[in-house]
């Protein structure tokens, strides 16, 4: 008989920077969810990552629990899947330190995110913003996954992580395991409303920023005031940055090919276009909105789901942690 075939094992975050945008829907979650079916999958709210920007105590621990309930209202289900917050499981900041050492400060200096960020927030460059890559290489080899699903602005970390595994391995013998990226070939980028130039972001100062806990109203009436151009043809066409966007939006919700929404909007001007897209995406939202209210009101079991998250995550580390200290020659604590 033949011998079933072991699940791939996957891993993501998000950090609790902010409510969870459309983009980080339609980007990220909306997959995640799906991938729940056929990976054993690890999700975490990545806690450790979103302190590299200054964060207000208060605030990020609201947050930090917003977003671990939002995710689960999305749809990530803790029977399927490990689900977590990073700084509940010390063997990522452990880890952390020991690839801290086996990275190359030229390495780190060529990352675009660490010099968008620095010139994003130049009163606060600190050595976390600087090394957060590494944070995220031991992220990822902890738990030895198959495949890493990232945005394609997240592909130059992966390749420092397999950087990383190759000197490491080579320094000490194998010890990790080299980790692949999986950038799904259906991920939409979503650009901000009013900018279609740049992306929807969580932290951004954007009024136009679609949350997903947006009412309907909310989120019709920021379409309807979407930036677009002076032309009144729905079409997917080199310039028209804001109706791609929308289009890109309406058709990673409905399914719609570009073509059947140009023929869909023929003649009838953007207005129609821009109130069908807040109505689809509205539509989509709705569910997700009452999961978060309703688990928002069960706080003891959001504190035994992520209890229970970090102690199987903890398990799968503990064990890529404790052989890469022996590798390197540390005396293993005494149990
Ligand atoms: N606009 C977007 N379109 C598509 N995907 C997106 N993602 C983020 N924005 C878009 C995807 O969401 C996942 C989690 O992202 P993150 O929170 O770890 O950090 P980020 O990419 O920096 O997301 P934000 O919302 O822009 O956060 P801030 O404002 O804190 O920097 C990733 O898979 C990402 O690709």
């Amino acid at each position: 008989m033949e011998k079933p075939q072991r699940k791939k094992r996957i891993l993501s975050g998000i950090q609790p920077t902010g409510i969870f945008t459309l983009g980080n829907y339609l980007g990220a979650i909306r997959n995640w969810k799906q991938m729940q079916e056929d990976y054993n999958c690890i999700f975490f709210i990545a806690d450790m990552h979103a302190v590299t920007i200054r964060q207000d105590p208060a605030s990020f621990k609201k947050q930090t629990l917003e977003c671990f309930a939002l995710l689960l209202a999305c749809g990530i289900d803790p029977e399927k899947s490990i689900v977590f917050i990073q700084s509940h499981v010390p063997s990522h900041s452990q880890l952390t330190w020991l690839l801290n050492c086996n990275t190359q400060f030229g390495e780190l200096s060529r990352m675009t995110q660490f010099k968008d960020k620095s010139s994003r927030h130049s009163d606060n460059i600190n050595a976390g913003l600087f090394s957060y890559p590494v944070l995220m290489a031991a992220d990822i080899l902890i738990y030895s996954p198959d495949l890493v699903p990232v945005g394609n602005d997240q592909k130059q970390h992966i390749e420092l992580t397999r950087d990383i595994v190759n000197r490491f391995n080579n320094a000490y013998g194998k010890t990790f395991t080299m980790p692949d990226a999986y950038i799904p070939k259906l991920t939409a980028r979503v650009m901000s409303l009013s900018d279609p130039t740049k992306k929807m972001s969580k932290s951004a100062d954007d009024n136009l920023c679609i949350d997903i806990l947006d009412t309907p109203a909310q989120i019709i009436k920021k379409f309807r005031r979407a930036v677009t151009d002076s032309d009144s043809l729905v079409a997917y066409r080199e310039g028209k940055d804001g109706i791609n966007n929308l289009m890109s939006i309406y058709s990673s919700i409905t399914g719609k090919s570009f073509e059947e929404i140009e023929s869909e909007f023929d003649g009838r001007g953007y207005g129609d276009f821009k109130t069908a897209v807040g109505e689809a995406v509205a539509e989509e939202l709705a569910p997700i909105r009452e999961n978060y209210d309703r688990l928002m009101n069960d706080r003891s079991y959001l504190k035994a789901v992520y209890a229970d998250g970090a102690k199987k995550a903890a398990t799968i580390s503990s064990r890529v942690l404790e052989k890469a200290y022996k590798r390197m020659g540390f005396i293993p604590p005494e149990k």
